[in-house]
């Protein structure tokens, strides 16, 4: 087993020399998986199901060694990780790419979906594939979307049921300009932090609010530093998988094929656990003793409309073909389902 620091540091892990993820000397490949949350998480599990499936589809000479629990860091540290060959395989938020890659704020645009149906098609369509590309320049190849769900708000001091409600919260947010001016607009006090530190800083009282899917807030166990929860589902968020290009352009074509296939069979998995675990998610919270409330309709339109100005610093970073482009798709989605 490598050490801690072993892995922190990215030192070679076997007695023998070898390269991070280059073929050792029975031409095994042993690329690692970062990822960050907890092993018992949406991430931990579809980080193992990719790993068997890759070794199974490669007949052992791929072994991918996942390791969550954020000890290569969340997020930007991954990408960065990732981009730099220390890792070879990651999942972020696409959030925390828009510094790097400005037309991921796409995906940063409140109710932009209106269900998990609308978000598949999109990502997994010309959309999504467009978005992907843009991380070759940056060293990483994009492989599948993951869910991570949508958005609900969570606080300490306050149940929030109307929009004045947000007035002067201090609400951690994702390291993405866009989610800084959401909750600006909203009126809140809003500062990024990574995720590995906001568990922490919430029960260090250093905000009072933060942001997150349901099934995360359970499984990295928000809810123990954090009181009330609104079904705000503000935004979607989505995981995308991430490799390392160095390592990627190095593998002979069929084993690409055979991991972008894995991945596939992951990001379908990952969905369905997802969603399954965050309608269970909801009961652990209530049980668990967070106060929850919904958002009646006229309030949520209230939050909505104070939003729409928020699209308007999406658009000069996305672009308008893409942007036309998702909301012609959306509107045909919603044609067909009347
Ligand atoms: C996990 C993050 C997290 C995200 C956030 O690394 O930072 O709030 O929702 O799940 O990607």
């Amino acid at each position: 087993m490598p050490t801690r620091r072993q892995l922190l540091l990215g030192l070679p892990t076997l007695a023998a020399p070898r390269l991070a993820g280059a073929a050792g000397a029975a031409g095994v490949l042993r690329p690692r998986f970062g990822y960050g949350l907890a092993d018992d998480s949406n991430q931990g599990r579809a980080a193992r199901l990719f790993a068997e499936e890759v070794m199974r589809r490669t007949d052992g000479r791929i072994m991918v060694e996942v390791i969550g629990n954020a000890i290569f860091g969340t997020d930007a540290k991954l990408q960065a990780a990732a981009a730099e060959g220390k890792i070879e395989f990651s999942v972020t938020s696409t959030a925390t790419l828009v510094e790097w890659i400005p037309e991921f704020s796409l995906l940063d645009a409140p109710f932009l979906f209106s269900n998990p149906a609308e978000a598949d098609a999109v990502l997994d369509g010309p959309v999504g594939d467009q978005l992907r590309a843009k991380l070759r320049p940056r060293g990483l190849v994009g492989l599948v979307y993951w869910e991570n769900g949508f958005r609900n708000l969570t606080t300490s001091v306050r149940p929030v049921r109307r929009l004045e409600d947000f007035q002067g919260l201090r609400i951690r947010v994702m390291q993405n300009p866009v989610a800084l001016e959401t909750f600006e607009r909203l009126g809140t006090q809003a500062r990024p932090l990574a995720f590995d530190k906001l568990y922490d800083a919430l029960r260090d009282k250093e905000f009072d609010a933060q942001e997150n899917p349901l099934a995360n807030i359970l499984q990295s166990r928000l809810y123990e530093v954090q009181k009330y929860l609104t079904l705000t589902r503000h935004v979607y968020s989505a995981w995308i998988v991430i490799a390392s290009a160095r390592w990627w352009d190095a593998l002979p074509p069929a084993d690409q094929k055979a991991i972008m296939e894995a991945a596939v069979v992951s990001r379908d998995f990952e969905r369905a656990d997802t969603r399954m675990r965050s309608a269970q998610a909801l009961k652990d919270l209530k049980a668990a003793g967070l106060e929850i409330n919904e958002l009646s309709f006229s309030e949520a339109n209230r939050i909505s409309n104070r939003l729409n100005r928020v699209y308007a610093h999406i658009g000069p970073r996305v672009g308008l073909p893409l942007l036309v482009q998702t909301q012609a798709q959306l509107a045909e989605m919603r044609e067909r389902h009347r």
